[in-house]
């Protein structure tokens, strides 16, 4: 039979068949002592008992630990907390390096006035030349609804840092998930669903993976000379650069530093980028 694996949770596989029939199934010994045991998001050959091979992966994430992604559903906060354009850079970049397609959400639009989100609007006008942008709230349910076409037969994974609002988010579209949300009072021990272990959930005619969120992000790895081109809105512009291979800094015609300086590029973005790099260019020397 052939299937993808939609679930992991101590050793015990779930695996769906073409026909949407789910079986709990092992993995064969002989992944152990290979480097690439079954993870979720696998596309694999297996019986009633066993997963017996594993199709190449058209991408991998360490966190959460799922492949063959379509897209990243990258949920931001307008507020609580803040809204930031270096955290959506960076989230960005790392979505982009993977070769996964991002999907920018605001959530909690709820927490700002009518003068604010216009401002953040207006902003994000710039990203909506490179992604769909979605601005809505999980508790007024504004906007919800438009979501409903992103997800079909896609297999996404939510993004975005602790507290952002991906698991609320996710109930509000489908409250029986019921996953636990605002993990921060995890000590209360009630016994909801978290997002510690892996697994794709059913949503519109699509799976979808919850994370745990990210607190910080490092750039391990990505080199320094990817990063112009993990910039979509650079990457398009650079051919116009006059040197191959500009890195939109220090070099004399550069396209990108033009288009700063008409106000064509948000001077946020190109903030991020330069930033970004020094950190990476730091840490290579640290380690
Ligand atoms: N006002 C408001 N609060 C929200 C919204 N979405 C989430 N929250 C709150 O933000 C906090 C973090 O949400 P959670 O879903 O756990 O974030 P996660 O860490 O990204 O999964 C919780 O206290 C939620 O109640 C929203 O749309 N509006
Ligand atoms: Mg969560
Ligand atoms: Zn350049």
């Amino acid at each position: 039979m052939k299937g993808r694996i939609t679930k992991l949770i101590g050793g015990l596989y779930t695996v769906r068949d073409e026909s949407n029939k789910d079986y709990k199934v092992k993995a064969r010994g002989k992944f152990r002592h290979s480097n690439q045991s079954p993870k979720v998001g696998d596309l694999v050959g297996f019986d009633e008992d066993f997963i017996m091979t594993l199709e190449d992966r058209r991408n991998n994430l360490n966190r959460p630990p799922v492949c063959n992604i379509d897209q990243a559903i990258l949920i931001n906060s307008a507020k609580e907390p803040e809204f930031s354009f270096n955290l959506l850079d960076r989230f960005l970049l790392l979505i982009e390096h993977e070769s996964i397609t991002p999907v920018v959400i605001i959530t909690k639009i709820d927490l700002l006035t009518e003068s604010e989100l216009t401002v953040l609007k207006n902003k994000m006008k710039y990203y909506e030349k490179f992604y769909d942008v979605y601005f809505v709230s999980s508790v007024t349910m504004e906007n919800t609804e438009s979501l409903r076409k992103i997800f079909e037969d896609k297999v996404s994974v939510f993004a975005g840092q602790t507290g952002a609002g991906k698991s609320s988010l996710l109930n509000a579209l489908n409250p029986e998930f019921d996953l636990e949300t605002n993990t921060i009072s995890k000590a209360l021990g009630r016994g909801k669903h978290t997002t510690r272990h892996s697994e794709l959930l059913d949503l519109f005619g699509g799976l979808v993976a919850d994370t745990p969120g990210f607190s910080k992000l490092d750039f391990f790895d990505i080199k320094v000379e990817e990063v112009p081109d993990c910039f979509v809105d650079f990457f398009e512009l650079s051919h116009e650069c006059k040197f191959r291979g500009c890195t939109h800094i220090n070099e004399p015609k550069c396209k990108v530093k033009q288009e700063v300086e008409l106000g064509n590029i948000l001077s946020s973005r190109y903030h991020s980028y330069k930033v970004i790099r020094e950190e990476i260019k730091d840490t290579k020397i640290k380690y």
